[in-house]
C-alpha cells in the first residue's frame, strides 16, 4: 500500500510542490491547492527513507529545549552585537552549546504566539495551514495533521516531555501524542522559577543556591525517568519546555536571585520601550528566568555527557516568541515579537563554530529532525530542513534562498475586540528591510480598551493594569511596564511608547533596517520607497497564495468567522500564594 502511494506520489508533477527553490522566502515551498488536497489524502503517512540512508544504529537522539516567551537573549548574541540587553544577560550553557555547534543570528517564529507558534513548529507548516492550530484561545488540534514527534514514535524513536509543549489548546499537547508521553513526577515548580525560589530562597547565598538547586533538581529528575523509561537501543525525543520565561514572575527577582542590576540596562533597551526605572526592573526580572533557562539546558547537557549521549544527540535550543508585556513584544510582528534565540549543536555531524546568518523559520526544525532520523517529510510540510545548513563547514550567508522570512498573527485573546475577531497582520522580514500587511487596520492591535474601540471611561487602576491581562488590551500581558505606558499615555514625553503599543496601525508599514529600527519611521508612505515596497509586499501576497493562506484565498474572510471567531471561556486564574515579600508575583494568565 505505501509503495503504491509513493509510485504514485511519483506520477504526481509535485516537482514545483517540493523544495523548489524559486522566490521561496526562507521557509516556503509553492503550493497550489488542488495538490494540497492530494497530499493532505496522504498525510499521516510516515514516509520512512532511512533504510538506504541512515541507518538505525545511527539515528540521533533529539533534545529540544524551548522555553516559553524567551525571545533573542543570549550573552553570545551580545558579543556580536553590543550595545543591548545581550550586554546583561549572562547564557553560559547555551553560549557554549552555540560554540560547540552552530548559532543562528536571523531565527524568527513564524506566529508572535504560544500556540499558533507551536502548531507551526510541531507540523513543519505555516501556522495558517494548521486549522484551528492556527490561533490561540479557542485553539484545538487537528489529529490528521502530521507532527514529527508522533512521526518519530512510529519510527521507533521513545519519545516524552516535560512542561509545555503545546498549549493553551484542546487537547493539551496532542501533537506530542498528550499526558503519556509527559514526564513531570518530580514536579513542575521550575515553572514558577523565581516564585518558588523566593519562597524558598532564605537570607544567605548558600540558601539561595540551595533554593535553585532543588528546581535544578526537578529538571534533572524529570529527564533521568524518561531516559530511564527508553527501551534498549531505541533513539530518544525528548522536549524540555519550561515557562517561567512566561509571565508572571516575582518583581524585584532579576537583582534579588540573579544579581542583575536594572540600572546596568540604563541606555540598552529596545527603542520601543521608555527608558524608566519600572521597565528597566521588569526587564531585569525578565532576563533574570532567561538564566535560569540556561541552568535547566546546563542540567540536561551535563546529563547527556554523563551518560555518554551528548555527540550522539542532535540539541536545538530556542524560544516560542519575544517578550512578553512590553511594547512591540511577544504579539507583534516586530523583531522584539519575533526574533528568537537558536543554537544547535550534533556531535560531529555539525561542524562546529559557526554564526550562520540565512533567515530560519521554526517551522523548519520539524523537518530537520525529520531528516536527521532518516524520514522523509509529507508533502505539505512548508518547512525546509536546515540540514544543509548544519552539515556546511561555512558560516555567514549559506542557502542564498534564504533571504527572509514570513511571519503572521490571527487571534491571541479571545474577547479582546468586539465579535471575537483577531488583529490579522502578516509580514516579511529580509536582511534590510521588514514589510508589514495589517489587514484590519480599523482594529486595535493589542485589543480595545476604555476609548480605544471601548466606550470612553477611566482605566483600571495601577495594580490590576499589572495583574489582570483583561483589564483592557488583553492581546499585551498584564505587566508592571503595560500598567506605567497606560498610566503616562497623556505624557507628552512618553505619549509616543503608547501609540506604538496601544494605538491603530496603518495599513501597511515598511521599515527600513539598514541604519537600524526606528520604529517611528514607518516608510509605507514615502515615495522613495515605493519600489522596495511593491517588490516585498508582492512577494509576500505570492508566498500566502501559494501556501493557501485563509487570509488571502477565498473570501479572506475565514479567520474572522466562526469557529476562529466563536466566543471563548476565560481561564481560570490559578490561585495566589503569598510570598516573604511586598511586592507579589502575578499569576499566569495563559
Ligand atoms: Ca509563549
Amino acid at each position: 500500500m505505501l509503495c503504491a502511494l509513493l509510485q504514485m506520489r511519483s506520477h504526481f508533477s509535485f516537482r514545483f510542490f517540493f523544495r523548489s527553490g524559486q522566490n521561496r522566502p526562507g521557509s516556503c515551498q509553492q503550493a497550489g491547492s488542488c495538490l494540497l488536497t492530494v497530499c493532505l489524502l496522504l498525510s499521516g503517512l510516515c514516509l520512512f527513507v532511512g533504510a538506504g540512508q541512515i541507518s538505525a544504529a545511527d539515528r540521533p537522539n533529539i533534545l529540544f529545549v524551548f522555553a516559553d516567551d524567551w525571545g533573542r537573549y543570549a550573552s553570545i548574541y551580545g558579543e556580536r552585537e553590543p550595545g543591548g540587553l545581550n550586554d546583561i544577560v549572562q547564557t553560559p550553557h547555551f553560549d557554549q552549546m552555540a560554540r560547540e555547534g552552530v548559532l543562528f543570528t536571523n531565527a524568527f517564529v513564524n506566529a508572535p504566539s504560544c500556540t499558533p507558534c507551536r502548531s507551526s513548529l510541531l507540523s513543519g507548516q505555516y501556522f495558517w495551514r494548521t486549522g484551528m492550530g492556527a490561533i490561540l484561545q479557542g485553539a484545538t488540534w487537528d489529529a490528521k495533521i502530521p507532527s514529527y514527534p508522533l512521526m518519530l514514535k512510529e519510527a521507533g524513536y521513545h519519545i516524552g516531555f516535560t512542561y509545555k509543549v503545546w498549549g493553551p489548546g484542546t487537547p493539551p499537547n496532542a501533537p506530542y501524542g498528550g499526558k503519556s508521553f509527559e514526564y513531570a513526577r518530580h514536579g513542575r515548580k521550575f515553572n514558577q522559577f523565581s516564585q518558588n525560589v523566593t519562597r524558598q530562597k532564605g537570607t544567605s547565598p548558600s540558601e539561595l543556591n540551595l533554593a535553585k538547586e532543588q528546581l535544578y533538581d526537578e529538571v534533572r529528575g524529570n529527564f533521568q525517568d524518561f531516559l530511564a523509561a527508553r527501551p534498549q537501543n531505541a533513539p530518544f525525543c525528548y522536549w524540555l519546555g519550561p515557562t517561567n520565561t512566561h509571565r508572571k514572575w516575582v518583581a524585584g527577582s532579576g537583582q534579588a536571585l540573579w544579581g542583575i542590576d536594572p540600572d546596568s540596562l540604563q541606555g540598552k533597551l529596545p527603542p520601543a520601550l521608555p527608558d524608566v526605572p519600572i521597565v528597566r526592573e521588569d526587564v531585569a526580572d525578565y532576563l533574570g528566568e532567561v538564566q535560569a533557562v540556561d541552568a535547566a539546558l546546563g542540567v540536561v547537557l551535563e546529563e547527556l555527557k554523563q551518560t555518554g549521549e551528548l555527540d550522539k544527540t542532535l540539541i536545538v535550543v530556542s524560544g516560542d516568541h519575544g517578550i512578553p508585556g512590553f511594547p512591540q513584544g511577544k504579539c507583534n510582528l516586530y523583531d522584539l515579537g519575533v526574533g528568537v534565540s537558536l543554537a544547535i549543536r550534533w556531535g560531529q555531524h555539525v561542524p562546529a563554530g559557526r554564526v550562520v546568518t540565512d533567515f530560519v523559520c521554526l517551522p523548519d526544525l520539524c523537518p530537520t529532525f525529520l531528516e536527521a532520523a532518516g524520514l522523509q517529510s509529507p508533502p505539505q510540510m512548508t518547512g525546509r530542513s536546515l540540514l544543509p545548513l548544519l552539515k556546511s563547514d561555512q558560516s555567514g550567508q549559506i542557502d542564498p534562498t534564504r533571504d527572509a522570512v514570513i511571519v503572521g498573527r490571527e487571534r491571541h485573546v479571545a474577547d479582546t475586540r468586539a465579535g471575537h475577531l483577531p488583529y490579522p497582520q502578516r509580514a516579511i522580514r529580509t536582511q534590510d528591510y521588514l514589510y508589514i500587511r495589517n489587514f484590519a487596520p480599523e482594529r486595535w492591535p493589542m485589543g480595545e480598551g476604555p476609548g480605544y474601540g471601548r466606550p470612553d471611561g477611566p482605566f483600571a487602576d495601577r495594580e490590576e493594569l499589572t495583574e489582570v491581562t483583561y483589564a483592557a488590551f488583553s492581546d499585551m500581558d498584564a505587566s508592571p511596564t503595560k500598567a506605567w505606558v497606560i498610566e503616562h499615555r497623556d505624557d507628552p514625553q512618553y505619549a509616543p511608547y503608547f501609540a506604538l503599543g496601544f494605538e491603530r496601525r496603518p495599513e501597511e508599514e515598511l521599515y527600513d533596517l539598514r541604519q537600524g529600527f526606528d520604529p517611528h519611521a514607518n516608510l509605507a508612505g514615502d515615495s522613495r520607497y515605493a519600489a522596495v515596497k511593491e517588490q516585498l509586499s508582492g512577494r509576500l501576497m505570492q508566498v500566502l497564495k501559494d501556501t493557501a493562506d485563509p487570509r488571502v484565498t477565498g473570501d479572506g474572510k475565514t479567520f474572522d468567522e466562526p469557529p476562529f471567531s466563536s466566543p471563548v471561556a476565560r481561564p481560570v486564574p490559578a490561585a495566589r500564594t503569598p510570598l516573604p515579600k511586598e511586592k507579589k508575583p502575578m499569576e499566569k494568565s495563559k
